[in-house]
């Protein structure tokens, strides 16, 4: 055995460096599967400077109203603050069935998501229970068939950023994990009902460069004559952009992250997005595709992976991490 090998053998296992000092703080609620660590000091003081770069406007073609940010968070974080998301939220592979010309089809969702929030006729109180959002009275017990959970400090502070700097408003934060490049999100448009009319969305990227492919929706020729649609968008979105759409772009717009291959595809990406649901539906239908009733998920930094949140369990016990102890609900190993 070669010197450097036998070194390496013999070597005792240090645990991987992150890229942040994790807070011994947690948020809690009885609908998260375990709590959920508060955003790191160091990382609020910096978003601070949110956001980094003055976001483009774009509006020069038909029905298009987006302001883009590269980056919004500030570079020297969005490396320590996508490490940290990817580490601490739980996180769901959702499956469902659709009924495809009388057939149904099982659905594979093609990368990790997750979700926070209740719609604004609704609020959690301070003690995390849902109340009427006018009257402050605790809803009935069956208003919801799901269960919603409140945003988590890690996030609530992201949101409440994005607020001051958008003039929007947010009840929602809705996650992405692309694990590697073969996760995607294919051609749809954010137009629901329960978004309201011209609904805004703060959209960030954190981990691996992707594209953000744009195209509009199919015109209907006007008095028989076509009418020429505009050209597609690429946004090649980095670690940290930000892209706030608005007005008329969801109703007019589809968008997507395409598979790719190559040299990054690899590696992870997280998306964010904060958004406003007006009414229940927007609740339901947030929590079925986005948390589903199967297993959670927990990044497991040994194994570099997403894994069934009871394995992750086991191993954060064997390496000794902090943070554990707390039980083990809703797992599908
Ligand atoms: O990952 C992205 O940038 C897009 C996510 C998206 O389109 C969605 O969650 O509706």
């Amino acid at each position: 055995m070669k010197r450097g090998a036998l070194d390496s053998f013999f070597k005792p296992v240090t645990p991987k460096k992150t890229k942040y000092e994790a807070s011994a703080d947690k948020s809690h609620h009885e609908n998260y599967p375990f709590g959920i660590a508060h955003l790191p000091a160091l990382f609020i003081e910096q978003l601070g400077f949110s956001p980094a770069e003055e976001g483009k406007l774009m509006n020069d073609q038909l029905n298009l109203d987006l302001v883009y940010y590269q980056p919004y968070i500030p570079s020297s974080i969005a490396p320590g603050v996508f490490e940290f998301l990817r580490q601490e939220l739980p996180f769901y592979r959702v499956q469902y069935n659709i009924n495809r010309g009388g057939i149904q089809t099982l659905i594979n969702t093609p990368r990790f998501t997750t979700v926070f929030g209740v719609d604004d006729t609704s609020r959690f109180a301070t003690d995390g229970t849902i109340v009427d959002a006018k009257k402050g009275n605790k809803v009935e017990a069956n208003r919801y068939k799901c269960k919603p959970r409140p945003i988590p400090h890690c996030l609530d502070e992201l949101r409440k950023i994005s607020e001051g700097s958008t003039g929007e408003t947010f009840n929602f934060c809705l996650v992405n994990y692309y694990a590697d490049g073969k996760d995607s999100i294919s051609y749809h448009s954010d137009d629901e009902r329960f978004l309201g009319t011209n609904p805004a969305i703060a959209s960030f990227s954190l981990g691996v460069k992707r594209d953000f492919l744009m195209k509009h929706k199919p015109i209907t020729p006007r008095d028989g004559v076509a009418v020429d649609e505009p050209k597609g968008i690429k946004l090649p979105l980095g670690s940290g952009d930000m892209v706030l759409m608005r007005g008329q772009t969801q109703s007019n717009w589809l968008h997507s992250i395409p598979k790719r291959a190559g040299a990054e595809a690899g590696k992870g990406r997280i998306n964010i997005t904060f958004r406003k649901a007006m009414v229940k539906a927007g609740t339901e239908n947030y929590y079925q595709y986005n948390v589903g009733s199967g297993g959670v998920f927990k990044w497991d930094a040994e194994q570099e992976k997403m894994v069934a949140w009871g394995q992750a369990a086991e191993s954060i016990e064997t390496s000794g991490t902090p943070g554990n102890g707390e039980p083990i609900a809703g797992t599908k190993v």
